[in-house]
């Protein structure tokens, strides 16, 4: 059985994000746009906590069941909730368009019901040589969040 989940996104930028995969071995396909980007890079995450009581800062840290380090998407050492960045053009919406082997729709580490955050910063993905680097990418402050939510297919 397929599984597709969607998070709005609000906040200083906005924008709608959807996750889909085949089956619990398939890579997740995560698609959208996200609008009000300055031109550049930005940090993309799946973090903790589907909690947006005290805006995106309640979502907590980046997803990390596995207990490493802040990588890149490529890295074998990553946190699950690292999706790297997405770059907008600052010229109309920024289009997302990622496919990820280590996130999941399926089982204990589910990121449904945890929140995608978009930042304001590049993630340096743990290369960036500062104190924040290995937790966070130095990805800076979170412009805009939403609880990743079960879709209809
Ligand atoms: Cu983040
Ligand atoms: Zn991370």
């Amino acid at each position: 059985m397929p599984a597709k989940a969607v998070s709005v996104i609000n906040g200083d930028v906005k924008g709608t994000i959807y996750f889909e995969q085949q089956d619990e071995f398939s890579d997740v396909k995560v698609t959208g746009e996200v609008t009000g980007l300055a031109k550049g890079l930005h940090g993309f995450h799946v973090h903790e906590f589907g909690d947006n009581t005290n805006g995106c800062t309640s979502a907590g840290p980046h997803f990390n069941p596995s207990g490493d380090e802040h990588g890149a998407p490529t890295d074998k050492n990553r946190h699950m909730g690292d999706l790297g960045n997405i770059e907008a053009s600052g010229d109309g919406p920024t289009q997302v368009n990622i496919n990820d082997n280590l996130i999941t729709l399926f089982g204990t580490n589910s990121i449904v019901g945890r929140t995608l955050v978009v930042h304001a910063d590049p993630d340096d993905l743990g290369k960036g040589g500062h104190e924040l680097s290995k937790t966070t990418g130095n990805a800076g402050a979170r412009l805009g969040c939403g609880v990743i939510g079960i879709c209809k297919i």
